[in-house]
């Protein structure tokens, strides 16, 4: 703030009398969990109604060729803060519960780069980029924590709904923790008199039973994954999570109403557990998992309510995208599977693959942006975007250098958002254990690992009938997206000198940097 007010200053305004248009933007990222290409009714979902998510894209230019950076959260998410490809880095996979901080104080970061420029920068919602420099004690301030890198606020959840401490944590302490019950949290072993989830009997008492893993810690009546015990009053209730979060999230942009803002919704209602607040069970015919994207919708319309409330709606971009792609069974029966074929429900819309996956609908995902009198409004646009560029482009945007986040990966990319034509020639997408990439209508996917492998075969228990072609992950596969958007024709052979060009870029780009040890 006080950098804002001496730039203020200097340009000849008065602080005091700042006009919401003499500030910069605020920023409010609504970045879902687990949410598809086509689970909006935008993107062409039937049976989920959005209104909010539909509206918004009618009031801003809907992007259909928004991508973040990985298939699952935990790389795409330190993407996103970093501005740099997760894959260059070892141990930004998926992360237990008490991992540690995998972004190190001092680095720079899009909230740290914000906050620099006077914003106020707020994250609400799932983390899940471990916390702390080593084990973490629960019971004392947590440190770092997302303010330690960039953030003057936070409220989150360490990792996700389904991993243990199932707490909240705001700016670095568990909330509402009593002293005399602390919380102990372990990875390695149960604690003594922890239910062994894995039997019938115990397994007949769950509210949601388990379909894979999620059979260790019993919290509210759900297996999670990991221990833990203690912090009783301070544990979250399931069905309220993403009304706190919205709560949250309204607050801080009631607080910072008179200063330039960026709001980080890190929301949660997708990722499994899925256990939809009543208001929203029964609302699509899909079960918890629609349920889930209809919750997310309501948040979604109380946050921009908010915003309008306090006359924040024409000076502040609002960017609504996804994590990663879609997933129906995530190791909970809750039915997505089953009932999704029923209601032939597309979670990825026309893609291949989901969370987890190379193919599109891994890391192809809804992007939307709406910044009244500067976004094209009811503007549909096949503009590439990706969140790899957010640091960048948001810097840019709030006024500041962006030269940090443009050493390695990232672009400024930000007038895509006021109609122009994107800087991004191509974007690299990671699966587990893959990178693949697409430049205009080419997609070029080079042999998996043998882990990478391994991790497609699991994705076969969602969509046999798509999944089953026995050459995946074993060989190249180059796919012409212009003709065959999901990717189900291998057009290697026909087109060598494609996928020569795409191979040496890929290649080219792994040279910069691959698995290297994050910087400590
Ligand atoms: C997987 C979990 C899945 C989910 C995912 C992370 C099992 C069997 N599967 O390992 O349930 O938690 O990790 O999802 O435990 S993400 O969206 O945060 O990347
Ligand atoms: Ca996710």
């Amino acid at each position: 703030m006080r950098l804002f007010c001496l730039l203020m200053m200097l340009a000849g305004g008065t602080v005091g009398a700042a006009e919401p248009a003499q500030r910069p933007p605020n920023i409010v990222l609504l970045l879902a969990d687990d949410i598809g290409w086509g689970d909006f009714g935008c993107y062409g979902a039937k049976v989920i109604p959005t209104p909010a998510v539909d509206r918004l894209a009618a009031q801003g230019t809907r992007f259909t060729s928004g991508y973040c950076t990985s298939a699952t959260c935990t790389p795409s998410r330190y993407s996103l803060l970093t501005g740099e490809y997760a894959w260059r880095r070892q141990g930004t996979g998926i992360l237990p519960g008490d991992a540690t901080m995998i972004i190190k104080p001092g680095r720079p970061t899009l909230p740290a780069s914000l906050a620099k420029l006077g914003y106020a920068t707020g994250v609400v919602g799932k983390w899940h980029l471990g916390l702390g420099s080593r084990e973490v004690n629960w019971n004392q301030r947590i440190n770092p924590c997302p303010n330690e890198v960039g953030f003057t606020y936070s409220f989150i959840m360490a990792a996700t709904g389904d991993r243990v401490p199932c707490v909240f944590v705001e700016d670095g302490n568990v909330v509402n923790l009593d002293p005399k019950d602390p919380i102990e949290v372990s990875y390695v072993k149960p604690f003594p008199h922890d239910p062994d989830l894995k039997s019938p009997e115990e397994r007949a008492k769950l509210k949601m039973d388990w379909s894979m893993g999620h059979n260790m810690a019993l919290v509210n009546g759900v297996g999670r994954i990991g221990w833990m015990r203690g912090g009783k009053s301070a544990i979250w209730n399931d069905e309220t999570l993403g009304e706190t979060f919205t709560d949250k999230a309204c607050a801080f942009i009631a607080k910072h109403k008179d200063e330039p803002f960026f709001l980080y919704y890190a929301a949660h209602e997708n990722h499994v557990p899925r256990v939809p607040n009543p208001i929203h069970r029964g609302k699509t015919p899909l079960g918890p998992r629609g349920d889930a994207v209809v919750a997310f919708d309501d948040h979604v319309d109380k946050i921009l309510a908010e915003l309008a409330k306090h006359g924040l709606t024409e000076n502040t971009l609002v960017i609504l995208s996804s994590d990663n792609g879609p997933v129906l069974d995530d190791g909970y029966r809750d039915q997505a599977l089953a009932l999704n074929r029923k209601a032939g429900h597309l979670p990825a819309g026309p893609y291949r693959g989901g969370k987890y996956s190379i193919y599109e609908g891994g890391t192809r995902v809804s992007m939307i942006a709406r910044w009244p009198g500067h976004t094209p409004d009811g503007v549909v646009s096949t503009e590439v975007v990706s969140q790899i560029d957010f640091a960048a482009s948001f810097t840019k945007l709030a006024g500041g250098d962006p030269s940090d986040f443009l050493k390695l990966d990232g672009l400024e990319n930000s007038q895509v958002f006021r109609g122009a034509k994107s800087q991004r020639d191509y974007v690299i997408e990671q699966g587990q254990n893959q990178i693949a990439i697409r430049q205009g209508d080419w997609k070029y996917i080079p042999v998996a690992s043998k882990k990478g492998q391994k991790a497609w075969r699991a994705g076969e228990l969602e969509e046999p009938e798509r999944e089953r072609e026995v050459i995946d992950g074993q060989m190249e596969q180059l796919y012409d997206l212009s003709k065959d958007a999901g990717e189900k024709h291998n057009v290697i052979a026909e087109n060598p000198e494609v996928a020569q060009k795409l191979r040496t870029i890929l290649e080219a780009e792994r040279a910069k940097g691959f698995a290297q040890p994050l910087p400590r």
